[in-house]
């Protein structure tokens, strides 16, 4: 097993000019020659298109194999590596907002693109990013945000593993340059690994897909007669010490395969969509500003308490800054004030953010209005943060949303449609949301990833509830690696971050399906968890999608709330749909013995193929799917009368993309809506159900019409 290695180290060994350098980042650039992907150290070679027979013979220099068991983290190691790994993030992430300080300039539109090919170190080596890429090699028109993936007519395209390269010009006002201002480049997120310059500059790098990153560039922009270039390279490679995992396997039977042949395997289930998938944009802020906000909210005797924290940034930071906080309600009134960086606001009959499945006026959110003139010349930044005000407890038994339980009723879902992959498309979130609605649903779960901060913000106003998954999915034995906690630390981090502050999200998923029964993975999360606690000021409680057996599992002892994913009906005993109330009634009742806590279901479902019929029920048609669904619900029935089960969360909303094997059948076919999100017979059981679950004083003819 070999890691896809590459050269840009030479240009890497120049060192960052940005404030936002991770550690992974500041070690790359410590590392000199070498590249350290996640930790993996990766180094000379070229990465031939993988299945092409042009691939020419691979200059590997192998570095770093699996990791040896002495890089596995025991107690004491795991508990090291917290230690080493510092909370690691310089500043906030708040999203860019436009307000009387502040301007936005998205960047979204067509880009100039173009892969590597099979010579991985060219972009490096010819240095692409020191003039537009039209100069350096054939680009192609590329849309931003998008995968880039299933744009062309291409299947090396599709199918690349290695560097992409994107560029696009820009002009920026010229009081960006000429105001004390400070101008910020933001991605919203690219997958994996992105290098960014700005005019050939190096402003910043990341690891990691879905969250953002951002780097001040107001000292590399140009004056302004003349334009601006963003040149991006992205690596989508995914090794052991990566999140999502993956590895590179060369295949050196050279009678099966040409020279340098490899593939890059992933442990999880969907299509490794690649580019730049969120929103490119520039911001904004005076040269001294509002860098983060943490609001906590309680309710005591119907006041709502918004406790709150500011961080300023900025040179020339004046000590006694003063800070004025509003907190408005929906129409814009100023219902109560504060003065601070950090403070406590009473909200007299403060309206609390509900679920829209528990209240009539669901997902109520106020706005946190911070102004702060921090800087020497008393120049003020404003920003407007959206919050809601509502508590989340748990119980030994119940899940509670302001001091009522709540049963999670929802689905696993995914970033994924077609064209676009894991771009971020407005109309396809709006769809999404239309289609929760319509479903009844009240939550569902970010499987297998974060997701965009713009479905987010969906989630928050419509009181739609979330499960927060960091894309910690495929964790097996040679992936509990100090090097995948490092990054796992790094990544919980960044959510949390991100997160912090929305009503929506009530839970962290610190992973989905590891194998929680290895003794390593007990130390490993114990080391995560102690993370999301000690950075989640609001401390909600954790939880994992479990997939092993109860009386095996290490995981359970570090969660708030266990989630097991089963698939009783499918991939055991597949046609034989009688068994699944036994066996699920089962599997459940020992979770709750082994764990003493709620317990409930994040996954369960059948490929359907929509449009296929067969009765009596057979594998893959809608019938089979609404029995099989039909027997998890009468199931699900019995343990809610058991009152520790709080949800049920089919998978999977929609069907979606995965990589090309003999078992999925142009993708994962489990959604109870097709790719292009139209019902199977399916979604109108789970609609009857989620819809009865609430008023159960509705006949099917209410909910159908
Ligand atoms: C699972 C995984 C999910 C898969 C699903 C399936 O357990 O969590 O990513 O897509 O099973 O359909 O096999």
């Amino acid at each position: 097993m070999y890691f896809l290695t590459s050269a840009w180290e030479a240009f890497d060994r120049g060192s960052s000019n940005s404030r936002h350098v991770t550690m992974a980042s500041a070690a790359r650039d410590r590392a000199g020659g070498a590249v350290l992907l996640c930790g993996t150290l990766l180094m000379l070679a070229t990465a031939p298109t993988p299945g092409t027979a042009t691939a020419r013979r691979a200059s590997v220099i192998m570095v770093k194999s699996l990791p040896r068991e002495d890089d596995a983290p025991g107690a004491a190691a795991a508990a090291k590596v917290a230690r080493e790994t510092p909370s690691s993030l310089k500043g906030g992430m708040l999203y860019p907002r436009d307000s009387e300080s502040r301007e936005t300039k998205e960047l979204s539109g067509m880009w100039s693109f173009r892969t590597s090919g099979s010579d991985q170190d060219a972009g490096f080596r010819e240095q692409w990013y020191s003039k537009p890429l039209s100069q350096t090699g054939p680009v192609i028109p590329m849309p931003v945000p998008a995968s880039y993936n299933d744009i062309t007519q291409d299947a090396a395209i599709r199918d690349y593993v290695g560097w992409v390269w994107y560029d696009r010009e820009f002009f920026a006002p010229t009081r960006w340059r000429t105001d004390d201002l400070r101008v910020v480049l933001r991605f919203g997120s690219a997958h994996y690994y992105t290098i960014v310059w700005v005019n050939g500059q190096r402003a910043v790098s990341h690891d990691g897909g879905h969250l953002p990153f951002e780097a001040d560039v107001g000292h590399l922009l140009s004056d302004g007669r003349r334009g601006n270039r963003v040149t991006v390279a992205i690596n989508n490679t995914l090794s052991p010490f990566t999140l999502p995992t993956g590895s590179i396997e060369y295949k050196n039977d050279t009678n099966m395969y040409p020279p340098g042949y490899f593939v890059q395997n992933l442990n999880f289930d969907f299509f490794n969509y690649a580019g730049i998938h969120r929103t490119v944009l520039l911001y904004t802020t005076p040269a001294t500003y509002i860098d983060d906000i943490t609001v906590v909210t309680d309710v005591r005797d119907a006041v709502g308490v918004v406790r709150y924290n500011l961080t300023l940034g900025g040179r020339d930071l004046n000590p006694s800054a003063t800070c004025k906080v509003v907190i408005r309600d929906k129409e814009g009134t100023a219902i109560a004030k504060s003065a601070g960086v950090q403070g406590e606001v009473k909200v007299a009959d403060a309206i609390l953010w509900w679920p829209f499945t528990m209240h009539p006026q669901p997902g109520y959110m106020y706005t946190f209005e911070a102004r702060c003139a921090a800087g020497q010349e008393g120049v003020e930044d404003v920003y407007r943060l959206p919050f809601g005000i509502r508590t989340v407890n748990v119980t030994k038994s119940e899940f509670l949303i302001n001091g009522r339980p709540f049963y999670f009723m929802g689905f696993g879902k995914h970033e994924d449609a077609n064209i676009r992959g894991k771009g971020l498309d407005y109309a396809l979130i709006a769809k999404d949301f239309n289609l929760i609605r319509w479903l009844g649903a009240n939550s569902f779960r970010t499987s297998h990833y974060p997701y965009a901060e713009e479905i987010m913000d969906q989630a928050d106003r419509q009181g739609v509830v979330v499960i927060d998954e960091v894309p910690a999915v495929g964790l097996h034995k040679e992936n509990f690696a100090k090097q995948t906690l490092q990054h796992h630390l790094v990544v919980i981090e960044e959510l949390i971050r991100r997160d912090k502050n929305r009503p929506s999200v009530v839970m962290w998923s610190i992973a989905n399906e590891p194998s929680s029964n290895l003794a390593v993975s007990n130390d490993y999360f114990k080391a995560v968890a102690e993370r999301a606690r000690s950075l989640d000021v609001s401390r909600r409680p954790l939880t994992i999608a479990l997939s092993s057996a109860a009386a095996k599992d290490v995981a359970h002892q570090h969660l708030d709330v266990v989630m097991v994913n089963r698939y009783f009906g499918w991939y055991s005993d597949p046609g034989r749909a009688q068994l699944i109330g036994r066996q699920l009634l089962a599997c459940i009742e020992e979770w709750r013995n082994v764990s003493g806590k709620p317990v409930m279901v994040s996954e369960y479902g059948a490929d359907t193929i929509a449009g296929m019929h067969m009765d009596p029920p057979y594998v893959f048609t809608e019938e089979y799917q609404v029995q099989l669904i039909g027997e998890y619900h009468k199931a699900f029935d019995v343990l809610r009368k058991k009152g520790y089960f709080v949800g049920e969360l089919i998978w999977n909303f929609a069907d979606f993309m995965t990589a090309q094997t003999i078992t999925r059948v142009v993708g994962n076919k489990k959604g109870i809506l097709t790719r292009d999100r139209q019902p199977k017979a399916s979604a109108h059981v789970i609609r009857r159900r989620y819809h009865q679950l609430v008023n159960s004083s509705l006949d099917d003819c209410a909910i159908y019409w």
